[in-house]
């Protein structure tokens, strides 16, 4: 077995991963950016390195400076968490050339999972349900006027290298596609460096709805049941649970027979989740495969009474499953909820800052998976995902009602966090009642606060009046001036305007 691993990630991750490794017996090797000194993880390793500045290409995502460390620190394997270099094919090929174990799935397989187009391609002989589209990248606007005519609008423009929404356009007509493909196109270029786009099939109110598998480096496979994780705001997931309320044993036997046969297209191995959308007739559809260990891997855990990180451990060591499908059984209900330092009552505006009273909560069916401690100053550099409540019971009634007393015990000081805004999910009849498409979140938000707070136009409009708001000041907000009197002295006004600015900054 691994002798010393390395933990190439900060946070709640790194701190989850730290604790398998020492109940493994095995040292732990932590490292961290010029922000992260104090940071909990730091504090848990046995040993810990610096690796450079805030900026995360300085540091979490610099494969040389992170493989130097391994080989100073004589670390055996290292566990890249979730994000960061976690889906990096080229890191993993890095670790390899190192001798170094990465613990997860081959680059071939992270390469082929990475493009949305070729993991299509990869599962089209391999009997799996996905959505209807084309499984190649679009070459011109007559092709894919072609594609889409034939689908059916409306159709989805998606980026192959994306994920989480990004370079994604609903397109409603035929007269709207040469536009959307281009802003889709430019969008998955700036983001991803790829501009590869293909088409999908709208899928109406989908929930979504992904399996976890676990693969050893021996062909066996097994998977460990489902989660819903419906509850998202702007493509962030919010709450997840499992099982899913609306899976029963067959589906569930018929979704985790796919998702194995998705694995064995991939040549994956380690730990891994195929997502699935779900239609109002719960039919399901493969969306893609993430090669990592996901921030919701709790929720399996609890349900099955597997622990992942050891697994995918032992895995990467060479050793074969312990246990086989039979032997899978899902017992109970889990709950997550992300707490992250953002102030749901601003917009979900980012709350970095010092913790300066922290009361957290525990007892019967409650687990923690957190980053944070008390002094703590949360920097403003990273995701702002501090902890991770979840609640365990028999049933998902009591899963919720053990939840939502923890969630009256939990008290963040110094900072704004979410937590009240899981009081209030909890708290909502169609979340008891599992009512969970896409759009509860949103119907929520709308309830308090009178508007969608994930209508995007609402986002620009409110980022169009700051910067207005701060170039003009507060005037500005009232319409007292005129910007159409003249270009000249509209001009001139603006340029005094931004002086008056700049004194007030310089005044602060
Ligand atoms: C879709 C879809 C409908 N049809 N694909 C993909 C990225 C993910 N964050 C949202 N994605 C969607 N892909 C097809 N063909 C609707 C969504 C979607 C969604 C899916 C599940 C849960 C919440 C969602 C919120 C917005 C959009």
């Amino acid at each position: 077995m691994f002798k010393k691993i390395l933990i190439a990630n900060r946070g709640e991750i790194a701190v989850r991963v730290i604790r398998a490794c020492h109940e493994m017996g095995i040292a732990a090797v932590a490292v961290y950016s010029d922000v992260d000194r104090a940071s909990l993880h730091v504090r848990k390793a046995d040993e810990a390195c610096p690796i450079g500045a805030a900026a995360a290409s300085e540091s979490y995502l610099n494969i040389t400076k992170i493989l130097d460390v391994a080989a100073r620190s004589g670390a055996d394997a290292i566990h890249p968490g979730y994000g960061f270099l976690s889906e990096n094919p080229k890191f993993a090929r890095a670790c390899a050339e190192a001798g170094v174990k990465f613990i997860g799935p081959t680059a071939a397989a992270m390469e082929m999972m990475g493009s949305k187009t070729r993991a299509r391609q990869a599962v089209e002989h391999a009997d799996v349900p996905f959505v209807p589209g084309t499984s190649r990248g679009l070459d011109s606007l007559e092709q894919a006027e072609q594609a889409a005519a034939h689908i059916g609008y409306p159709i989805l423009l998606k980026a192959a290298a994306g994920g989480g929404g990004k370079g994604m356009r609903l397109v409603q007509s035929p007269q709207d596609l040469r536009s959307a493909l281009e802003a889709a196109r430019s969008e998955a270029e700036r983001s991803f460096g790829d501009g590869e786009i293909y088409i999908e099939k709208v899928i109406v109110s989908p929930r979504h709805i992904e399996m976890q598998i676990l693969a050893d480096e021996h062909g066996n496979i097994v998977y460990l049941g489902e989660r819903e994780c419906s509850l998202q705001r702007r493509h962030q997931k919010v709450i997840e649970e499992a099982p899913s309320p609306i899976v029963d044993a067959d589906m569930r036997r018929r979704m985790g027979e796919v998702t194995v046969r998705v694995a064995r297209a991939a040549g994956y191995t380690n730990a891994g989740t195929v997502e699935f959308l779900v239609d109002q007739d719960k039919h399901f559809y493969f969306l893609e495969m993430n090669t990592r260990l996901q921030v919701e891997h709790p929720v399996t855990e609890l349900v099955t009474g597997l622990d992942l990180v050891h697994l995918q451990i032992r895995i990467a060591d060479g050793e074969r499953l312990p246990c086989t499908q039979d032997d899978i059984r899902i017992r109970g209900h889990a709950i997550e909820c992300r707490i992250y330092a953002e102030d749901p009552d601003n917009n979900f505006f980012p709350s970095p800052g010092k913790i300066t009273l922290l009361l957290a909560p525990s007892g019967p069916g409650i687990r923690r998976d957190s980053g944070m401690y008390e002094g703590w100053t949360v920097p403003m550099d990273y995701d702002p995902l501090l902890a991770k409540l979840i609640g365990y019971g028999t049933d998902r009634d009591q899963a919720i009602g053990r939840l939502t007393r923890a969630l009256s015990e939990y008290f963040v000081g110094g900072i704004k966090t979410n937590i009240s805004l899981f009081r209030r999910i909890l708290r909502h009849p169609d979340f008891r009642a599992a009512k969970l498409d896409t759009g509860f979140l949103d119907r929520l938000l709308k309830e308090t606060y009178g508007f969608s707070q994930t209508d995007p136009r609402t986002v620009e409009v409110a980022a169009i009046a700051a910067g207005m708001f701060a170039v003009l000041g507060p005037s500005a907000a009232a319409g007292e001036r005129a910007m159409t009197n003249g270009s000249a002295g509209a001009d001139s006004k603006v340029k005094s305007q931004w002086r008056n600015a700049a004194r007030r900054e310089a005044l602060r």
